[in-house]
């Protein structure tokens, strides 16, 4: 059983798939703390957890021509200035189950809880990649990240990020090897990953063995054909996906983590909580929550750490105490979000679906019953 050396996990999470393991936290959990506690971060794994040895560790740097091909161990990778960011990383296959509602689709049955949040500690890309000689000369390369996590073939998990975005010092992408003041647990990636802060969470390549710099985005199967969007009219015999550019920055999201569906509330007040995150370093600047399905709307405040313009990396937490309408029997409770590029949710999921269950960030809608 490859799966034999995972590490031991937390019991509160919902786990989707076993092996390779795949759990998000309940959503109650996920919003009770802005940062996210590492063991209840959302794990996403395509193969088995590597075991790794933090002292022959090596991260392998491909040099520009000219320049020099690195071998870095952990304590060179610790000689880099470093730097710590609140980063929020979602998995484009985040809300996947409401998708599923409306068609089948191909993909693990996510909830609203693949998206975490913590504080990320490490070198900055650009900094090691300056020092193998790479410039920003080759506006259209791309930098290619590959784990040590493999498949029976010896195949890796791969993906990859612009050079422009890996070079500019103000995207902040960094070789992080601490999370939330700890070294990285196991599941995310012990002893680096790569974390690009505000790209969906597929490029944030863990267990991080080899970087190079291609002409080209990588040939990881992740990269090329998977994490990509489609017309909901596209299905597996019309799938082309050389048409579609993989997912890099995601749109803007919010969900309702409390009350649960189905849930039975207090007459009188109720009190709404959720999460509002929005890619791209685009600040949500509002979220606006309804009782009545979306009829009317009343403005949640904005919780959690004020996000600096353009460098919006980390969700708001949000929540909105509202008297309940007497004699209400229930409640359709929606939440929707807007960020600093006046982009909103769309209202219903049908018309983003995709066969891949991919992007789903339809308004959140929760059904309540209210106690007589
Ligand atoms: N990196 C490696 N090496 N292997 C993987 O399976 N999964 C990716 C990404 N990096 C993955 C990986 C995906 S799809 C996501 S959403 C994030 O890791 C999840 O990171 P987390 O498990 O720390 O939450
Ligand atoms: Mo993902």
């Amino acid at each position: 059983d490859p799966y034999a050396d995972d590490p031991v996990r937390h019991p509160a999470l919902k786990v989707n798939s076993q092996r390779p393991f795949n759990a998000e936290p309940p959503p109650e959990l996920l919003t009770e703390n802005y940062i996210t506690p590492n063991p209840i971060f959302f794990t996403r794994n395509h193969l088995p957890v590597p075991n790794l040895d933090p002292d022959t560790y090596r991260l392998h740097i491909v040099g520009a021509p000219g320049g020099q091909s690195l071998s870095l161990s952990l304590d060179d990778l610790h000689n880099f200035p470093k730097y710590e960011i609140t980063v929020t990383l979602q998995c484009a296959g985040n809300r996947r189950s409401e998708m599923t509602q409306v068609k089948e689709v191909k993909g693990l049955e996510w909830r609203t809880g693949a998206i975490s949040t913590a504080r990320w500690a490490g070198a900055r890309l650009c900094d090691v990649l300056a020092q193998a000689g790479h410039q920003l000369c080759e506006t259209e390369a791309h930098v290619c990240f590959e784990g040590l996590d493999s498949d029976p073939t010896g195949t890796a998990y791969g993906a990859s990020i612009p050079l422009a975005r890996a070079m500019d010092p103000e995207a902040e992408v960094l070789l992080a090897y601490e999370m939330n003041g700890q070294p990285l647990p196991r599941d995310h990636g012990f002893p680096v990953r790569v974390v690009v802060p505000g790209v969906v969470g597929a490029r944030h390549v863990k267990w991080l063995g080899r970087v190079s710099v291609q002409p080209e985005e990588s040939y990881s199967h992740w990269q090329r054909r998977d994490y990509k969007g489609f017309s909901p009219s596209v299905d597996w015999d019309t799938v082309d996906f050389d048409s579609a550019p993989s997912i890099q920055e995601l749109p803007v999201q919010s969900a309702i983590t409390e009350p649960r569906d189905g849930e039975t509330v207090e007459s009188g007040e109720v009190t709404i909580k959720g999460y509002a995150w929005s890619g791209g370093g685009r600040a949500v600047i509002r979220v606006d929550v309804s009782l009545d399905g979306g009829l009317t709307w009343q403005v949640a405040k904005l919780d959690g750490e004020e996000q600096r313009p353009r460098k919006a990396w980390a969700w708001r937490l949000w929540q909105l105490q509202a008297p309940v309408p007497a004699g209400q029997k229930e409640l359709n409770i929606v939440c929707k979000a807007v960020d600093d590029g006046y982009n909103v949710q769309p209202d219903t999921v049908a018309p983003i679906w995709n066969l891949r269950g991919v992007l789903s960030n339809a308004w959140h809608r929760v059904h309540v019953f209210v106690a007589p």
